[in-house]
């Protein structure tokens, strides 16, 4: 019998508010995208995640579902199955029939929707143990002595890692690398460079639910600092950037905005924006190369008809 149970890292507030505050006083107002995820702005993304114009999720799934068998031999069986930002955890509760992770840990920012997705799925799969861990994994991967060391795989879909800037994105696959130990590898997903036509409206679809994404974050910066937002006075912009590769979603005054928090606030004018993200899309080659140097071997990947995303596994 096991037990699905949170492992709390508190988060140190007043570190959250200085990065919040930096963010917003500099002379290019942004925020870090982490904080698009409170209770509420992971349940939009995880209905963005139907959305029809939003092919990154649909097109994973497609190309796991596709080559479960190779993916499943290429990992192994019983590992110890890692899941950075897990989120309701359904893409990871996908490959338990093929991969019977010996263990199962499901990692992410947003601790209260983490706690709720896994004791419904510990139900479901009384056989593995579970041990999800509420925490921010941007900065350290530091995991609990209760997470095995054996055949660690950890699992990063989505094209997660595009929010890093390229050189983080290195940094961080590095950190991924010496937390695998030996026997360890990486299952992950990333979003390739395609027409703007096709990328932006996957982040500013018709029917509004990015843009809520997006200035939902507002309802929680007011909670995390105090502070006095009113998404109406925002809009929301999705853009691809092709010298830097990326889609930047910002969060633009619609007019001039006083903001008060505590402690300060802001005049916003009218016209400017709070970049609150970045998703960078990167080309096959570009991605094989940055496996490599962070020290990745006998990499395997699977693609779409369309090759719009890419899956890879790679051993330590
Ligand atoms: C979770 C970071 C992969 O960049 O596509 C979706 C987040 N933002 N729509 C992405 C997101 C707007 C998503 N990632």
């Amino acid at each position: 019998m096991s037990y699905g149970f949170i492992q709390l890292y508190q988060q140190n507030d007043d570190a959250v508010r200085a990065e919040l505050r930096e963010g917003l006083l500099d002379e290019h107002p942004w925020i870090s995208p982490k904080y698009l995820y409170d209770a509420l702005g992971s349940k939009l993304f995880a209905a963005i995640c139907a959305l029809p114009e939003y092919y990154p999720t649909r097109t994973e799934q497609g190309i796991l579902q596709e080559n479960m068998r190779a993916i499943g031999k290429s990992v192994g069986r019983g590992v110890t199955l890692i899941d950075l930002g897990a989120g309701d955890c359904a893409k990871a509760a996908k490959l338990f029939p093929a991969l019977q992770p010996a263990q199962y840990v499901p990692v992410d920012i947003s601790v209260e929707y983490l706690r709720e997705a896994v004791s419904a799925l510990q139900c479901l799969h009384p056989q593995i143990q579970m041990n999800g861990i509420g925490m921010d994994f941007s900065g350290s991967l530091d995991l609990p002595d209760e997470v095995r060391r054996e055949k660690r795989l950890f699992f990063y879909p989505g094209s997660s890692i595009g929010n890093f800037t390229p050189e983080q994105a290195a940094a961080f696959l590095g950190n991924v690398r010496d937390a695998c130990g030996r026997d360890g590898g990486l299952l992950i997903g990333v979003d390739l460079i395609k027409d703007p036509g096709i990328l932006e409206p996957a982040y500013d679809d018709a029917i509004g639910l990015t843009a809520a994404f997006n200035l939902n974050m507002l309802q929680h910066l007011n909670v995390l600092l105090g502070a006095d937002f009113r998404p109406n006075d925002w809009r929301h912009r999705a853009r691809f950037h092709s010298g830097h590769g990326r889609i930047e979603m910002h969060l633009e005054a619609r007019s001039e905005v006083q903001v008060r928090w505590n402690g300060g606030g802001r005049l916003f004018h009218e016209g400017q924006w709070i970049h609150t993200e970045s998703s960078y899309k990167y080309t096959r080659e570009a991605f094989l190369a940055m496996l490599e140097r962070a020290g990745f071997g006998e990499v395997r990947c699977w693609t779409d008809p369309n090759n719009w995303f890419l899956v890879c596994h790679a051993r330590a």
